[in-house]
């Protein structure tokens, strides 16, 4: 059995644990500046039509006694840091998968905490009782199943789909709420009338193939009810990410790069203090008419050097074709290994002399800035507009 664990309106239900005075109230966490977006809206924002990615500037005229909060990400991490050591205490099959949703293997905790629906009562409880947040929990024998299962009875809630109720769940399992569906994928279904998971068998493999690809193969698994993915034990994110919206739309690629380079170092940090390494880096662009693109590159050895996934989200972008202005900007790592390996011993041994020496620099700065602060070192680039360095 897999339990899929996502807590509840997450960064806006720690700040109105904390603030007695935002409960029960419209909130939203984020920027103060009208170009702010929404990271996250509480349940009683929601009402307001308010949800994540929103610009403020929407938010507060659908609700304008909305309050803003200042998000905290520090604070949330050692939220979510509590919460994953919860989880471990009933089985060592983690999966953590962003800062506050983990898949849980309990296949063989039912001798100790009783049936799944039991599990999930006393998971909840424990966190309740710790951290004063509510989460809901999905629960199937079928990882996307888990994951569907705890959108059913959020906020607050659990919902679990016993193996032979599965079949029937999924015939009329809506499309929209798979897991990794796109828009464009929904609007090439819903033409073709396809509406639910029940409506894919009725058309052929090889046009699922044609038409959605290697997508289309998993859709035609699900609706079967076959979900090969297992829950990854290793109990490290799949991925570490910072982006921001900015100020103003931009073309400038001197500014581009001056808010890539600030990205990279924050990525770079947090896998170094993890210890990892990663072998893809991804860019994240929203342009200006609110459209989005993610680029990535999977690299023949992998890095932790801030310089490194730099470099590497220079390029990414220097392959874009820029024809509209950039409103928001992010950079991501991902494919991760422990630098502990003898793989990975290897992977240093060939890596250019240049390139170990920008990790000594990194770990410098990295102590610095956690006795101080983020922003107290910056590379020169940051400050000037001349060459990156
Ligand atoms: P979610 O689990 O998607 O949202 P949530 O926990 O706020 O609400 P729900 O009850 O529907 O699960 O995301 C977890 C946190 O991640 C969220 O509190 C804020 C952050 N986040 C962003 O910063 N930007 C985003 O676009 C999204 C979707 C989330
Ligand atoms: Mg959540």
């Amino acid at each position: 059995m897999i339990l899929h664990i996502d807590m509840d309106a997450f960064f806006a239900s720690i700040e109105q644990r904390d603030d007695p005075r935002l409960a029960g109230k419209p909130i939203v966490v984020g920027g103060h500046s009208r170009r702010s977006v929404v990271a996250t809206a509480s349940y009683e924002a929601r009402c307001f039509g308010i949800h994540s990615a929103m610009p403020m500037f929407m938010a507060l005229e659908r609700c304008p006694h909305l309050v803003v909060v200042q998000s905290d990400k520090a604070k949330y991490a050692a939220v979510s840091s509590r919460i994953m050591e919860i989880f471990n205490d009933f089985t060592p099959v983690v999966e953590p998968v962003s800062i506050d949703e983990a898949y849980l293997d309990v296949t063989g905790c039912e001798r100790i905490f009783g049936p799944p629906h039991n599990i999930a009562m006393v998971i909840k409880e424990r966190i309740k009782k710790e951290t004063r947040l509510t989460c809901s929990i999905g629960g199937a024998h079928l990882r996307f199943l888990a994951k569907v299962a705890s959108d059913v009875n959020k906020p607050d809630g659990i919902f679990i789909i016993e193996q032979d109720q599965a079949q029937e769940f999924i015939a009329t399992l809506e499309i929209k709420k798979i897991p990794g569906v796109g828009k464009r994928a929904m609007e090439q279904m819903e033409m073709l009338g396809i509406h639910t998971l029940g409506d894919v068998n009725r058309l052929s493999p090889a046009i699922l193939q044609q038409k959605f690809g290697k997508f289309g193969n998993r859709l035609r698994n699900f609706a079967q009810g076959i979900d090969p993915s297992t829950v990854g034990a290793d109990g490290q994110r799949k991925s570490i990410s910072s982006e921001s919206t900015l100020e103003t739309d931009t073309s400038d690629m001197t500014f581009i790069k001056q808010q890539l380079l600030a990205h990279a170092q924050r990525v770079g940090r947090d896998l170094r203090r993890q210890e990892l390494l990663a072998a893809n880096v991804t860019i994240k662009l929203k342009f200006s008419d609110f459209t989005q693109i993610t680029r990535q590159n999977k690299l023949t050895a992998p890095i932790c050097s801030s310089s490194a996934i730099y470099r590497e989200a220079v390029r990414l972008v220097e392959k874009t074709a820029m024809t509209k202005k950039i409103r928001l900007l992010g950079v991501g790592v991902s494919s991760f290994s422990d630098p502990g390996t003898p793989v990975q011993l290897d992977i240093f041994e060939s890596t250019e002399r240049k390139e170990e020496k920008w990790e000594t620099v990194d770990k410098a700065v990295d102590k610095i800035s956690s006795r101080f602060g983020n922003d107290i070192i910056k590379k020169a680039t940051l400050n000037s507009p001349d060459k990156p360095s």
